[in-house]
């Protein structure tokens, strides 16, 4: 159904574009426009944080892509027809096609596209352009935890539980997570565990949510970046050591426990203490807590996962759960806070490089017969796993690299670790087509930008950080030539001749998906528009036979489907128990201060959401957080002698960039804070190393070795790391 003002004439209930939480909303149309307020949602209870509230903005920013763009002989990006614009691209896949092979076009997904999108951009990659080489920014964002709960859990959704779940708690144990600036309304749930002064805040620097814990709220500990995985098992030597372990649920429920041991052994808290500047007694105080209360959940977000060790300290984070019993049993549990607005849903139908839909690997002969069947493909056609995000990315004008991409929701250049080699790459492809709302900093450099349309202008579902399904609905008509990326998608693959059926209207991509995660661990088969528009709360796994008649018999609001608790009987694991998987800590050079030399973490502001592609152009949010600023201890910058509002430069080994420096006696003396949602001179990426964990290929973005002084023009560069 095409949307015109006619369509529209009433209020429209959907969620906001930003975020996992995905708060409730209602839009009434206003002009070309809508207004947003909240309403009445489990995750957001009637309130927003400043980005949803200013969220509509961005449906008509001034320079807003309104009409496809190609890049002419002179090098500008000028106003084409639809029909021009997508025979550029296609002429253009298909000659890299012919001269390097399918592997030399790559995709790059996001996290927030709806399901239906993502569903339908990993089919493309491999239907449509025969490339294993698709993968997104998720890769980014939730892998280490990904992997952890796959290996430990036997399945990766975000939280295993409703949200709502968390308002009962007396302890929460949360772990490099800041809610109070990157998901607000999730506060209202960690109010419990606060006024029973259960609050655990794991964070170098004291964050707005560390604050939380002050005057009896809980308790804040600082350790050294990247020493969480140390941390984690001290506090689980302490359990296992003191006897505080529950033995009756390990022996149940789960496997390894002996190997687990040994690895703890010989972190003792004082051991412990040394590596990551937590005092001893604090490790023991938290150990028994955690064993003591009623209502204990173990939380992790992007402070602990984004290293190179990330998924090693998202499984000693779910080994300490396990052995206190917690996962799986009612009021307690283990789970991550899933990041995008559809983080959760962006991992399940296809767009990493190793699946195929519902969550289902690529290499699996039984999973790729069944998604070919769906396809209309031979099984043996389908590509199999390409390269994750960062390798994707490096191998741009390598050998046997990709020479042309596709972007579809990511603004890789202000995003991506060690963000000058990333544009440096992008440079040097012989196609590049971004898929975009705006001209972000990664369009500005591409050689066909094409018009979608965003949020409030279509329909759709994502996941969100619960498992729980949602709708996403039209409130406004696209302006000028905008297209959804699925009619993109459907144009392209039509005039590359490829095989299956493409369908544009989100409902019917739906459909197919459903059928398509039959089986398989994120199952959607039970689900649908329809169902969906009911009102259901509706949690994957969703299997058809769970409904009893598709779409039609629930109709009562509030009604659930599928599974909102997962593990309450068994881990969909072999044997249904979940492992306990030993790590260790890899011994890393300790980042110092040698030479004035510290260790830069990064992360969020409030006021802007992750690129700046969309809250940098916010009037109200950029006038909040105009530009990059670096947050350093008052002694340590006195130490440099540099005070508040001083011009800095911050460098690495790859890069330098541009900061006001804010002073802010919450960081550690050995730690510098930035955000990363700015560009050019001031893209924190800029710095950033392109090192991946082993076993998820998150790169490390939260510890790096900088200098800080005055701008580079002033400093001399021999303290260079
Ligand atoms: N305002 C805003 N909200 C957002 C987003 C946004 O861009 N802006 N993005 C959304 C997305 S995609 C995501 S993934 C989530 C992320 O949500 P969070 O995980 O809450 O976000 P971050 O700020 O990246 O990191 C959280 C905290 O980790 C700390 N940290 C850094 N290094 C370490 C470390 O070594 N150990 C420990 N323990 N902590 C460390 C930082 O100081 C920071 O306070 O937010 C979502 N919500
Ligand atoms: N240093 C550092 N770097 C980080 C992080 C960090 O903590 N520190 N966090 C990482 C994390 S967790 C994440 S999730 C990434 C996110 O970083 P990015 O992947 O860059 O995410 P966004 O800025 O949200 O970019 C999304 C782009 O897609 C567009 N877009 C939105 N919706 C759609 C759609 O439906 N279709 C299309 N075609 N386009 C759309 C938006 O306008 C925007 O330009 O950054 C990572 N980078
Ligand atoms: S918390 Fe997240 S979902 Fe809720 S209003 Fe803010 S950005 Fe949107
Ligand atoms: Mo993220």
């Amino acid at each position: 159904m095409t949307i015109t003002s006619a369509t529209i004439t009433s209020a429209t209930d959907t969620h906001c574009p930003y975020c996992a939480l995905q708060c409730g909303m209602r839009l009434t149309p206003a002009g070309r426009t809508v207004e947003v307020a909240p309403r009445e949602f489990p995750t957001n209870r009637g309130g927003l944080c400043r980005k949803g509230w200013t969220a509509a903005e961005v449906l008509t920013v001034g320079d807003r892509v309104t009409r496809p763009l190609v890049r002419d002989a002179d090098g500008d990006l000028v106003a084409a027809t639809w029909e021009r614009a997508l025979a550029v691209v296609a002429d253009g896949l298909r000659d890299v096609r012919r001269r390097h092979g399918a592997d030399a076009v790559g995709v790059f997904g996001g996290g927030g596209l709806t399901n239906e999108k993502a569903y339908h951009l990993g089919k493309f990659a491999r239907v449509a352009l025969g490339t294993s080489r698709i993968d997104y920014n998720g890769r980014f964002c939730m892998s280490s935890a990904a992997a952890a709960a796959n290996r430990a859990l036997g399945v990766d959704r975000g939280l295993p539980f409703p949200v709502t779940d968390l308002d009962a708690a007396s302890t929460i144990l949360l772990l490099g997570s800041n809610p109070a600036a990157t998901m607000p309304p999730l506060l209202s749930h960690l109010q419990g565990a606060r006024e029973r002064g259960g609050l655990v805040v794991v964070d170098p620097r004291r964050s707005q949510t560390a604050e939380l814990t002050a005057e009896g709220g809980g308790t804040h500990l600082a350790p050294a970046p990247g020493t969480d995985l140390v941390l984690l098992l001290g506090l689980t030597h302490v359990v296992l050591a003191e006897g505080l372990a529950d033995e009756a649920y390990l022996g149940e429920r789960t496997e390894g426990l002996r190997e687990l041991r040994l690895s703890v052994n010989a972190w003792w808290p004082e051991r412990v203490q040394q590596v990551t500047g937590v005092p001893v007694g604090r490790i023991r105080d938290v150990a028994r807590r955690l064993a003591a209360g009623n209502g204990v959940y173990v939380i992790t977000g992007r402070g602990v996962e984004q290293h190179v060790d990330g998924a090693d300290t998202a499984t000693a984070a779910i080994n300490l759960a396990l052995v206190l019993g917690l996962v799986g049993r009612p009021g307690s549990g283990y789970g991550t806070l899933t990041g995008q607005g559809n983080g959760q849903g962006g991992r399940e139908h296809g767009q990493k490089c190793d699946q195929l839909p519902g969550y289902r690997s690529i290499s699996d002969p039984a999973a790729r017969k069944h998604v070919a069947g769906v396809w209309g493909v031979a099984a043996d056609e389908m590509p199999g796993p390409g390269l994750p995000a960062v390798e994707l990315l490096a191998s741009m004008g390598r050998p046997g690299g990709v020479r042309a991409l596709l972007v579809h929701g990511s603004n890789v250049v202000v995003s991506a670790p060690d963000a000058g080699a990333v544009r440096a790459g992008l440079g040097g492809l012989d196609l590049l087509v971004v898929c975009d709302f705006v001209l972000s900093e990664t369009a500005e450099l591409a050689d066909v930008v094409l018009p979608v349309t965003q949020w409030a202008e279509e329909e759709g579902t994502t996941t969100s950080l619960e498992g729980r399904v949602l709708r996403r609905r039209a409130a406004v008509p696209p302006p000028g030539e905008a297209r959804s990326d699925l009619w993109v998608l459907a144009e392209l693959a039509r005039l590359l001749d490829a095989p299956g059926a493409w369908p544009t209207e989100p409902a019917q991509v739906f459909d197919e998906l459903a059928r398509a995660s039959a089986g398989g661990p994120a199952d959607y088969s039970g689900l649908s528009h329809r169902l969906l528009d009911t009102g259901v709360a509706a949690y994957w796994p969703c299997p058809a036979h769970v409904i009893p008649e598709p779409g039609s018999r629930v109709t009562v609001e509030g009604d659930v489907v599928g599974t909102p608790r997962l593990f309450a009987d068994r881990f969909p694991r072999p044997g249904g128990r979940a492992r306990l998987v030993p790590v260790t800590p890899v011994v890393r050079e300790p980042l110092g201060q040698r030479g004035g030399q510290l260790t830069m973490i990064t992360g969020r502001l409030l006021e802007h959401y992750q690129s700046g592609a969309q809250t940098r152009r916010v009037p109200e949010l950029l006038a909040a957080q105009p530009r990059l600023t670096a947050e350093l201890h008052p002694a340590t910058a006195s130490r440099l002698r540099l005070v508040e509002g001083d011009e800095v430069s911050v460098r690495s080994p790859r890069g330098s960039v541009r900061a006001r420096l804010r002073l802010s006696p919450g960081m550690r003396l050995d730690t510098v804070f930035l955000p990363f949602h700015y560009a050019g001179a001031e893209c924190t990426n800029l710095l950033t190393e392109a090192a991946v964990d082993p076993v998820s290929r998150m790169p490390e973005f939260k510890r790096t070795l900088v200098v800080v002084g005055p701008p580079d023009d002033e400093a001399d560069q021999e303290d260079l790391p």
